[in-house]
């Protein structure tokens, strides 16, 4: 990628040779310095105070190695990690990812992009991720509390409720965090807010498991509006059928949409009647099958093996809520072709760059990861809040905060791409108000 400014060129140039082999890392800070050539030009003391060579270093990365013992005696070494990468508007918050694809430039790019989202939240959070290489899948419940009890034991020492607190992401849910928590309140003696997506029972914010998929269908919606359309009578194809995808789907059927697709890592299925999300969630969430067995009680339903393909069912909504790059340049294209005229999405960095390009040229509504899934961090700020006043809020109160943060940062993102020359960039538009709270507060700072 070539950035028409040359000192953000130059410095792309630099966080290249420094980080090699990291490209969704170098992925995620491209985007981003791309979209903020109007700002340093407007600001140069960006530039000339160390603000942008800051924030593409981390302030921190921990890295440690995590052993645990499996049912059957044998020994594993996995590996943990967390990046505490910018503190400047509040302590470091992000999720944890158990999953085998794990490594250091997987959680920089997380924590990257986690910077801006947490900033657009309009929240005191700061940026940082973390995870290990470890495959929850197929383990034990014993195994798992093993491994959580073990990577709390060594991650307890770098965080806490005002400087570090984690939360899920991938393979992290409410079974990890419950042991994760009770390690960290054990080493400590000490009950806080240290972690959130916590059980309702022991300081948990209600409506936080849904908050992510129905903040993406909020956000989506304000920009359905914006543009003359809504869910009602859509068609969409959502991927994953994790935590995101889930609440996702609930809330676009509740918009008026039919979902007709959904996914797991192994393939998805296509049901034209639409989803049944009864069916997925408890296949899903409660006997942690794979989404192939929806098919043995829904006959008319197809299974298809591989997850590529889903972009080719014709819809007029996509949301992609599995991972990153899941959505590549030829799947923008068959989506296009089809008469997809929405792409929000759920996952962090689902589209890749192509894909993009592809629907920002052909005029599709484009809903940037950042911008468009930051409900679920946000309302992990609201758990944070309610857990200092020693307080709770109902499922409606949570859910109003949610719908009005989602209504103020789409309308933010839209009027920054506005002010820069970017009209209807929501990307950029994310990046640049993103950034310049960050910004804002670095320079206030000086050189720390
Ligand atoms: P879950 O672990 O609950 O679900 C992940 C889903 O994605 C599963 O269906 C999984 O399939 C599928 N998946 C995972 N990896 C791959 C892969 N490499 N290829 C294809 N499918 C894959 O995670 P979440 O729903 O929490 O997270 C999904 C996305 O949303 C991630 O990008 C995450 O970073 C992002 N996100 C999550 C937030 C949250 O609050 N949880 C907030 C904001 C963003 P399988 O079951 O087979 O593994
Ligand atoms: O990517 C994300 O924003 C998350 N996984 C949620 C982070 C959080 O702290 O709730």
């Amino acid at each position: 990628m070539r950035i028409q400014h040359e000192y953000l060129q130059n410095l792309m140039e630099r966080v290249e040779a420094r980080n090699p082999a990291e490209p969704e890392f170098l992925q995620a800070v491209g985007e981003v310095l791309e979209s903020l050539t109007g700002v340093v030009e407007a600001r140069p003391e960006f530039i000339t105070e160390g603000v942008m060579d800051c924030l593409v270093e981390p302030e921190r990365i921990i890295k440690f190695r995590v052993p645990w013992e499996d049912e059957r005696g044998q020994i594993h070494v996995n590996r943990g990690f967390r990046v505490q990468f910018n503190s400047a508007i509040g302590p470091y918050k992000g999720g944890l990812r158990f999953h085998p694809s794990v490594y250091e430039g997987i959680i920089k790019f997380l924590g990257f992009e986690q910077i801006f989202k947490n900033s657009l939240t309009g929240l005191p959070i700061g940026g940082g991720k973390g995870g290990a290489d470890f495959d929850p899948k197929g383990r034990t419940d014993l195994e798992v509390m093993r491994f959580c009890q073990s990577f709390m034991t060594e991650l307890f020492k770098y965080i806490g409720p005002d400087t570090d607190v984690p939360a899920g992401d991938i393979g992290v849910g409410s079974r990890e965090i419950g042991y994760l928590f009770g390690q960290y309140k054990r080493l400590r003696n000490e009950f806080t807010g240290v972690l959130t997506g916590k059980g309702l029972s022991y300081g948990g914010s209600l409506a936080r498991t849904e908050a992510t998929g129905y903040g993406l269908c909020y956000f989506t919606d304000c920009m359905l509006k914006d543009a003359g359309r809504s869910f009602e009578g859509a068609t969409v194809v959502i991927s994953g059928s994790g935590n995101v995808a889930t609440y996702a789907c609930e809330k676009a059927a509740a918009l008026g949409a039919k979902v007709v697709a959904m996914s797991d890592s192994g393939g998805y299925i296509y049901d034209r009647d639409g989803i049944d999300l009864a069916c997925v969630k408890q296949l899903k969430e409660v006997e942690r099958r794979r989404i192939s067995a929806y098919v043995d009680t829904h006959p008319g339903a197809e299974y298809h093996a591989g997850c590529r393909d889903i972009w080719n069912i014709p819809c007029h909504i996509a949301l992609p809520c599995a991972t990153q790059n899941e959505l590549d340049g030829r799947s923008a294209k068959a989506l296009i072709q089809n008469g997809c005229f929405a792409v929000a999405e759920g996952a962090n960095m689902p589209s890749t760059p192509e894909a993009i390009q592809a629907f920002q040229s052909a005029g599709v509504l484009f809903a940037p990861a950042k911008a468009a899934n930051a409900g679920g961090v946000a309302t992990s700020a609201l758990e944070m809040s309610q857990n200092s006043m020693r307080f709770y809020w109902t499922f409606e109160e949570v859910d109003e905060h949610l719908k009005r943060i989602m209504r103020d940062l789409y309308h933010n993102a839209s009027r920054a791409a506005e002010q820069y020359g970017a009209p209807g960039n929501l990307a950029a538009g994310a990046n640049i108000a993103g950034f310049l709270k960050v910004g804002e507060a670095m320079l206030a700072y000086g050189i720390v």
